[in-house]
């Protein structure tokens, strides 16, 4: 466990990614601490805050020390506070987040960081996050350099026909992307049954084997952490390095309530 000076605990959660972080109170933030979390945000990929029990102004004020709040039209947001959105049960049928992805990965900048604050979670109803970089550094060098300049086609036109959306929804990014504030390399892939659909200059049927076999990859159970959330928990990740899945295990009729922010990211190079 590393104790810094001001009295915060940043204790890792799995071998490859999470830190959970006490000893200090999200509403009270100040410039030191957040530089301590921002180091440790960077190292660890995601960080959770235990028991803070945020009121919505207090996560958005958490999360402006982050970057800006973005929307998306996949979305509602609670009025008077556009850019916070409550997740709820949606049903098994109903959820879009029971797989591994990154969100919204063919905007043309998809988001950089999301937070979620738990307001009524029931047991089960866990979230899973998985090391990208790890998912990177592990493949051979052969592989390594034949991925290098490839680039993706995401997609999200099935998941446009649940809304009526504006936004560009076809964008090629590299499979290969670097964090552009560790510089460290991670693999940006998808599900090549969903949002991944074919590499840059190859058809959906070439792509298929080496995207699938990559989203595979990508989800190995040593790269993964598993959150078991209690109400009031903080959770943030990075959307660069991670992919996520919402483990749909609660039923169809138990509450799971979670404010969810998401800030502003780059163009993926
Ligand atoms: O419900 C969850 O635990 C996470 C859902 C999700 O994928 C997201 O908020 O981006
Ligand atoms: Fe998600």
């Amino acid at each position: 466990m590393n104790k810094s000076p001001k009295n915060i605990a940043i204790r890792p959660l799995s071998g490859s990614i999470g830190a959970a972080v006490t000893g200090m109170n999200l509403s009270e933030l100040n410039a030191d601490q957040f530089s301590t979390l921002h180091e440790a945000f960077l190292d660890n990929c995601m960080l959770v805050f235990p028991a803070q029990h945020l009121g919505v102004d207090d996560f958005v004020a958490f999360s402006d020390w982050w970057g800006e709040i973005v929307t998306t039209s996949f979305l509602q947001y609670l009025e008077g506070h556009h850019g916070v959105s409550k997740l709820f049960n949606r049903g098994k049928a109903g959820s879009v987040t029971e797989n591994w992805h990154s969100d919204t990965p063919f905007l043309p900048k998809p988001p950089s960081i999301n937070f979620l604050s738990a307001f009524d979670v029931p047991i089960g109803g866990d979230t899973m996050w998985s090391n990208q970089y790890l998912a990177y550094e592990s493949l051979s060098p052969g592989m390594q350099e034949m991925l290098s300049g490839l680039r993706i086609e995401f997609n999200g036109e099935s998941l446009a026909g649940l809304i009526n959306s504006q936004e560009e929804l076809r964008n090629f990014h590299p499979v290969v992307r670097t964090h552009p504030e560790t510089g460290r390399k991670s693999l940006f892939v998808g599900s090549p049954s969903g949002t991944a659909r074919r590499f840059e200059g190859m058809t959906e049927a070439e792509s298929y084997p080496l995207i699938e076999w990559l989203y595979q990859h990508s989800s190995q159970p040593h790269r993964v952490y598993r959150h078991h959330w209690n109400n009031g928990d903080v959770v943030m990740w990075d959307n660069r390095c991670t992919l996520h899945y919402a483990v749909h295990d609660h039923g169809e009729d138990a509450s799971r309530e979670l404010y969810r922010i998401t800030t502003k990211g780059e163009k993926p190079v």
